[in-house]
């Protein structure tokens, strides 16, 4: 019998911080549904607790117009550049250069820089988020992050973040080149590289996503937070043997929008076999009241045994990964931009 994501959360509480539970809740999961977690179930009916909607493929606006195409040997140079920076804790030269790079892959875009400095457990740091802003013709924005730093912690250690980190600000980069060479038809779509995500000394809601977190704040006091219809997170979505999991904590109207995304691509053999709830980016976002989906693969190497090592590098990275997450994202906005109204979370 399938279960529905409400059987699940009855079940689990919120997953804690530690890499270590969180195999241990991972685990748990699979054990108490007696099977892998199955791809979002079509319901089409209202979901009594969240008070949220459903959707299956039928309801969703019929597949039209051309499929997306990211360049993958493009989306892999930029990942394989910016790895080559090393390590970009917050606060380093090579953060500037990284900072430096983005804003230089971004010329003639229209680009907002928020920077502010953070009160860490380790000291005061400079935080910059970029923003880089692709106007379009509907009412309402539609947000594609992910992170670029890395772990201050891991400075001195030889680690270079290539998924974690990498794969997500190539991929980001990849997709401004995409939308620039095809404007937005629907929504206006922000991308944002975020500053900040890695905790400075152990993961902690205060100690962690110090980017997200002041620009959840900010747009909530600005009245930006009521015009984002989607705030999408890809993070370690480079891994070639790519396996997005399921996050609890997203949208449960959105999840299956991006699966069937996937299935018009033919991709969905790498979505959501798996259900987990993760803090990320997408955090500070949830809090606040906004539909948001992270997509991530917390599977990196068997065990996720890669994540937050010196072996997060590019010989465990494809180029197809990247083209798959990638194309997902802009077929879900594609599909979302025909969607009559976007509901709220
Ligand atoms: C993802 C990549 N995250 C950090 N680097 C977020 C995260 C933190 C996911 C703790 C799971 C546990
Ligand atoms: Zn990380």
């Amino acid at each position: 019998m399938r279960k529905s994501p409400e059987d699940f959360s009855r079940k689990l509480s919120r997953v804690p911080v530690c890499s270590l539970l969180i195999v241990v809740f991972i685990v748990a999961l699979v054990a108490c549904s007696g099977k892998k977690a199955e791809p979002p179930e079509a319901s089409g009916h209202a979901d009594p607790e969240k008070g949220s909607v459903q959707f299956n493929s039928a309801s969703l606006p019929a597949d039209s117009g051309p499929l997306p195409s990211v360049d993958a040997s493009r989306a892999w140079k930029y990942t394989k550049e910016v790895t080559a920076f090393g390590a970009r804790p917050v606060g380093s030269e090579n953060h500037k250069k990284l900072e430096a790079y983005i804003h230089a892959h971004l010329k003639g875009i229209d680009v907002q820089d928020d920077d502010f400095v953070a009160d860490t457990v380790e000291g005061k740091f400079p935080i910059h988020n970029i923003i880089a802003k692709f106007p379009g013709t509907k009412d309402g924005i539609i947000i594609i992050a992910g992170h670029y730093d890395t772990n201050y912690p891991f400075r001195n250690n030889g680690y270079v973040g290539a998924n974690d980190g990498g794969s997500s600000t190539g991929l980001l980069l990849e997709l401004a080149e995409q939308l620039r060479k095809e404007k937005p038809e629907g929504y206006t779509v922000w991308l944002l590289w975020t500053d900040g995500e890695e905790a400075m000394k152990d993961w902690t809601s205060t100690d962690s996503v110090y980017g997200t977190r002041h620009l959840a704040k900010a747009w909530e006091q600005d009245g930006t937070l009521k015009k984002i219809k989607a705030f999408i997170v890809e993070d370690m979505i480079g891994d070639a043997d790519l396996n997005i999991d399921r996050d609890q904590s997203s949208a449960p109207w959105l999840e299956p929008v991006i699966y069937e995304a996937a299935k018009r691509l033919g991709e969905q053999s790498h979505f959501f076999h798996r259900e987990l709830i993760v803090e990320d980016d997408h955090t500070p976002f949830v809090q606040l009241g906004v539909a948001c989906a992270d997509l991530i693969d917390f599977d990196y190497g068997y065990g996720n045994v890669f994540w937050h090592t010196p072996q997060d590098t590019m010989d465990k990275l494809s180029p197809r990964s990247l083209q798959i997450a990638g194309n997902v994202i802009l077929e879900t906005v594609s599909i979302l931009n025909a969607m009559p109204a976007v509901p709220p979370r």
